[in-house]
């Protein structure tokens, strides 16, 4: 599963990529800062099993904090998007090329209106970031609409010659872009397209097509970024009046915390609601006056920077992924070199025991045998749906088994 940072130019998306994977980018108060897209790996926060179990676990791919378990997710963080970008404008589509293999969005946007919709600084107030939603999600739609009307006429017509069904044609024009077969015909048959005559399909029904299968395929959530300036909370407050989900977000100040806890100048992990500061000795002017900032105008207005909270809402909320804890022994609750609960993997929602097999290792699921629920020893069956924090050990045939 990937998530995508997307967005206008210059209203943050590296600086929350940066906050949410530590990762060096470049962060710069101009447009077009990033140009090749940044890849990394962010966490996502979900209560760990072992004080429910009271264990003392010793995780390998995952990290557990008082009993929070940190799981890596990737994110990648794109170039910024103008007006255009769909027929080339500004850095053209690449960034959309660059998005291709996201499965949900987190948008981010400048709260605060001071840039305008190309990302230039205006005063703070003056632009309106609810167009630049609606711009953004515009632009991806001509865009894969784009790819759709390049030969919509003639492929129609040699799909009605030859008996060719609409709905192969759609998930194979689209199938870069992680639309499944699936969810094309679950939308044909939402919006009532006639398969049978997709030449008579008007742009608009066309259109209609594209939007419903962004919402499906590219879900996504509105990060209002620079919560902490002034001007945010008016436009926060009617952007969530159109109900939309809005999380105000201070990237710049997750950054600084998560640097901070680095150095062991402030006490502090992701998504916690504030931080401490174990020896205020140790801060120079600049840093006590900074964190006096964060404090004010971040944790005490809004709880939290909110980047935990929205990468967490793209995992969680939008793609419904679940955390599993797959164990080789599961009674001891360990793997074969004795770790206690090393392994967390995030999986999509609706995914069963047997997917669980096959990301722990092909042979696994080759001579799947069954689960076992660690908590109550009972077996389950390949198609058992997995719930979030199932404890599973795998039986298998195959080679690891
Ligand atoms: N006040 C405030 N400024 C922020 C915040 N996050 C980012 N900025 C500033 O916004 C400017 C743009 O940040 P970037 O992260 O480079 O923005 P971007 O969207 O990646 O920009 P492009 O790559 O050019 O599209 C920089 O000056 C940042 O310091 C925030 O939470 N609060
Ligand atoms: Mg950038």
């Amino acid at each position: 599963m990937l998530v995508g940072v997307v967005g206008k130019p210059n209203v943050g998306k590296s600086t929350f990529f940066a906050a949410a994977t530590l990762k060096d980018v470049q962060i710069a108060d101009y447009p077009f800062t990033t140009v090749k897209p940044n890849m990394g790996v962010a966490h996502i926060v979900t209560q760990c099993v072992c004080k429910e179990l009271g264990v003392v676990d010793t995780p390998r791919s995952s990290i557990c904090v008082d009993g929070k378990r940190l799981v890596p997710v990737k994110v990648v963080d794109v170039a910024g998007l103008v007006e255009g970008a769909s027929k080339g404008k500004g850095l053209g589509n690449q960034f959309l090329d660059d998005l291709r293999q996201a499965d949900a969005l987190v948008q981010v946007i400048d709260a605060s209106g001071s840039t305008d919709l190309e990302g230039r600084k205006v005063p703070p107030g003056s632009h309106d970031p609810a167009e630049d939603i609606e711009m953004v999600e515009r632009e991806f739609d001509l865009w894969m609409y784009g790819i759709l009307k390049r030969d919509w006429e003639k492929a129609t017509r040699s799909l009605e010659q030859t008996g060719g069904k609409v709905t192969d044609h759609l998930a194979e024009r689209l199938s870069g872009l992680s639309v499944t077969l699936a969810d094309v015909e679950d939308v044909v048959l939402r919006l009532r397209l006639r398969t049978e005559k997709p030449s008579s399909w008007t742009d608009d029904q066309i259109m209609q097509f594209v939007i419903e299968t962004r919402k499906l395929t590219k879900p996504s959530l509105i990060a209002a970024n620079k919560a902490d300036l002034p001007t945010s909370s008016q436009n926060i407050e009617s952007l969530r009046r159109t109900g939309r989900q809005v999380i105000p977000c201070a990237s710049e100040a997750e950054l600084l915390l998560r640097r901070a806890a680095e150095r062991g100048l402030v006490t502090y992990s992701p998504g916690d609601k504030g931080f401490t500061v174990p020896d205020q000795g140790k801060l120079s002017g600049a840093q006590a006056a900074a964190l006096r900032m964060v404090e004010d105008k971040v944790m005490r207005v809004y709880g939290g920077t909110g980047v935990q909270e929205a990468v967490n809402g793209a995992f969680f909320g939008l793609l419904k992924a679940i955390v599993v804890f797959p164990v080789e022994d599961e009674t001891k609750l360990t793997d074969k070199d004795g770790r206690v609960l090393p392994d967390a993997f995030v999986m999509k929602g609706g995914s069963t025991a047997l997917d669980l097999a096959r990301t722990v290792h092909s042979d696994l699921a080759e001579g799947f045998l069954y689960a076992v629920d660690a908590r109550t020893g009972k077996r389950l069956a390949g198609d058992y749906r997995l719930q979030n924090r199932d404890i599973l050990k795998i039986v298998s045939s195959g080679k690891r088994g």
